[in-house]
C-alpha cells in the first residue's frame, strides 16, 4: 500500500506565488530574530544562530543571481534548522491529504471514533488544509522523540502511565519548538504565511508525516520509522512553495505483533483502529462509564496504553527522548493507592503542565479505581477503595463499587473470569477480526 502511494504520479502544485524578496542583509527584523535566538535558553540556539547566518547568505546568493528564491535550498536549510532545534526529522508534503480523506470519512461513518465528536465535526477542515488556514500550499512536518529513560514494566500495584504522558505536555513543547522553527524560516526567507500545530487542530498529522517521508504507517496506524514510533508529530502549514519530499517504503513486512499484543483487540485489521476499544480512548477521551466488559482488560493502565508500540521490533532502535519528556512526580513507577489518594487540588497542582491534567480529577479516579480492581487484593487497596466509596461523583462511585466487588471476589478465592478480548461485545461495534482474519 505504501509503495502504491510512493509510486503515485505527483499531483501538480497550484502555481507558486510571486517569489518573495529576501530582506536585505542586516535588516532590523533579522537582527531582532538573531538577538532573540542567541539569548534564548534553548540548547543549541547559538549553533542555530550561526547556522542561519551561514545559510542565509547561501540562499540570498542564489536569490541575487536568479531573482528567485531557491526553494530546494530553503527546504534543506529548514531541515537543518529543525534538527538544531532538537527535532528528530523534518520533511515537506503538499497540503493535499489525497485518498486519506475518503478513508477518514469511512472510519467516521462506521462510528469508530466513538464519542470523539470533534473528529466528525471537523472532518472537512481535516481533509482540506486550505479551509483551516487559507493560502496553505505545503506542510512542513516534524517529529520529536519522547521515549523516557528507564522503562521497566510497572508492577501490578503500580500505575502504568503511557510514556508520552509522563513528562511535560507535548502540545506545548512541540508547538513552542515549531514557533522557533517558523521564526528561523522567516529569518531565512522573509515573512511568510503559516500556522503551527501539534495535535491542536484538525490536521491529518500521520498522513502528512508519511507523505513527507518521515516514516511509514505501521499496522497499528501510527507513524513508524527505522528509529521506531516513540515520536510526537507537529507541523507548520505554510504558503511557501517548497518542493515535497518523497515518501519512504513501508517496512512492516509480514509482522503483525501489534495486532496480537493489543489487549482489547482494538486494531481490528491492519491499519484500522476501532477507537471505542482502545485503552487510550477509554482512559483519556471517554467521559462516562468504561464498558464493564472491557475493564478487566485495562489491567493497571490508568492513562493511555503503549502495548502496540512496546511489541514493535522497530522500537528496539528508538532514540532517547527529549529531556522535556522525562518522568515527573515518579509517574513511571507510582503506586496506584498513592495516586488514588490525591485530592482534586493535588491533582491540579502536581499535574500542571502535564497532559493528564486535561482529563480532570473525576476521570483520573475512575481510571485508578478500575486499575485497583484489577490489581492484587491487598488490605491497602481495599482500604483505598473504601475511602472513596461515598465520593460525590456517581461516575467514581460506580467504578469504585465495581472494583471493590472484584477484590472481594478475589479474596474469597472466586477468581474473576477475564473474558477474551476477541469475544467481547461492544454496543454498535463490529466484532474485531480474529488473528489472521485481517
Ligand atoms: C483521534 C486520535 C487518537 C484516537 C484514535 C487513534 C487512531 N489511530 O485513529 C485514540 C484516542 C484511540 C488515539 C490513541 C493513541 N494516540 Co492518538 N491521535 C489521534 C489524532 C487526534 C487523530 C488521528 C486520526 O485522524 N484518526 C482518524 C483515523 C481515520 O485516522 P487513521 O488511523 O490515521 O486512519 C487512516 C489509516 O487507517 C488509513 N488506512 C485505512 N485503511 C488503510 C489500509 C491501508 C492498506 C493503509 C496503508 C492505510 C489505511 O486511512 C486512514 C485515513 O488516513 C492524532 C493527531 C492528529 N491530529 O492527527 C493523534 C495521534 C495519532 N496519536 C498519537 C499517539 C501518541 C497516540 C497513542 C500512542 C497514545 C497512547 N500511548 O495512549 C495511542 C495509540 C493508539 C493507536 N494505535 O492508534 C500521536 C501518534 C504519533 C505517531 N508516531 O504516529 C498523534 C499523531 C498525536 C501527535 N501529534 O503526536 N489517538
Ligand atoms: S494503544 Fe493499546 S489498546 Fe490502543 S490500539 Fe494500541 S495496544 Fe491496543
Ligand atoms: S509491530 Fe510489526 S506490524 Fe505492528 S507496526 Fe510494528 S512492525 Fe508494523
Amino acid at each position: 500500500m505504501q509503495a502504491r502511494w510512493a509510486n503515485q504520479p505527483p499531483s501538480p502544485l497550484p502555481p507558486p506565488p510571486l517569489p518573495r524578496p529576501l530582506p536585505r542583509e542586516g535588516g532590523g527584523e533579522r537582527l531582532a530574530f538573531a538577538a532573540a535566538f542567541a539569548s534564548g535558553a534553548q540548547a543549541g540556539s547559538v549553533a542555530l544562530h550561526l547556522y542561519l547566518n551561514q545559510n542565509r547568505s547561501n540562499i540570498e546568493a542564489m536569490h541575487d543571481q536568479n531573482s528567485t528564491v531557491d526553494y530546494r535550498a530553503l527546504r534543506e536549510a529548514i531541515r537543518a534548522a529543525g534538527q538544531q532545534l532538537g527535532f528528530a526529522a523534518i520533511g515537506v508534503a503538499r497540503a493535499e491529504p489525497g485518498p486519506a480523506s475518503e478513508r477518514l470519512h469511512a472510519w467516521l461513518a462506521e462510528g469508530c471514533h466513538g464519542e470523539m465528536d470533534y473528529m466528525a465535526r471537523h472532518a472537512e477542515l481535516r481533509a482540506q488544509p486550505q479551509q483551516l488556514h487559507p493560502g496553505t500550499l505545503t506542510v512542513i512536518s516534524a517529529t520529536l522523540d519522547y521515549l523516557p529513560p528507564g522503562g521497566a514494566a510497572p508492577q501490578p500495584e503500580q500505575a502504568a502511565v503511557s510514556r508520552y504522558a509522563q513528562g511535560r505536555d507535548y502540545h506545548k513543547v512541540v508547538r513552542g519548538r515549531l514557533q522557533k522553527l517558523a521564526d528561523a524560516i522567516a529569518a531565512l526567507a522573509g515573512p511568510f504565511g503559516y500556522r503551527v500545530f501539534a495535535d491542536s487542530a484538525p490536521v491529518m498529522e500521520v498522513e502528512f508525516a508519511r507523505q513527507a517521508g518521515l516514516g511509514w504507517r505501521g499496522k497499528h496506524t501510527l507513524l513508524l520509522s527505522r528509529q521506531g514510533s516513540w515520536r510526537f508529530l507537529g507541523e507548520i502549514y505554510s504558503d511557501l512553495p517548497l518542493p515535497p519530499d518523497a515518501p519512504i517504503a513501508e517496512h512492516c513486512g509480514q509482522c503483525s505483533a501489534c495486532l496480537t499484543a493489543c489487549p482489547t483487540g482494538a486494531i481490528v485489521a491492519p491499519y484500522r483502529i476501532d477507537a471505542r476499544r482502545c485503552i487510550s480512548y477509554l482512559t483519556i477521551e471517554l467521559a462516562g462509564t468504561i464498558p464493564e466488559a472491557l475493564r478487566p482488560l485495562l489491567g493497571n493502565r490508568i492513562y493511555g496504553c503503549d502495548d502496540c508500540q512496546l511489541c514493535c521490533p522497530w522500537n528496539r532502535f528508538a532514540r532517547p527522548g527529549d529531556g522535556e519528556f522525562a518522568p515527573r512526580h515518579g509517574l513511571d513507577s507510582a503506586k496506584l493507592i498513592d495516586l488514588f489518594a490525591w485530592s482534586a487540588e493535588q491533582f491540579a497542582q502536581r499535574l500542571a503542565g502535564n497532559p493528564i491534567r486535561r482529563i480532570g480529577h473525576e476521570r483520573w479516579l475512575r481510571n485508578i479505581a478500575v486499575a485497583l480492581g484489577n490489581g492484587p487484593a491487598s488490605a491497602a487497596a481495599t482500604a483505598a477503595l473504601s475511602a472513596r466509596a461515598d465520593h460525590p461523583s456517581a461516575l467514581v462511585r460506580e467504578h469504585v463499587a465495581w472494583a471493590r466487588q472484584r477484590l472481594a471476589g478475589r479474596v474469597q478465592g472466586n477468581r474473576m473470569n477475564v473474558p477474551h478480548a476477541e469475544n467481547l461485545p461492544i454496543p454498535g461495534s463490529p466484532r474485531p477480526a480474529r488473528r489472521g482474519e485481517g
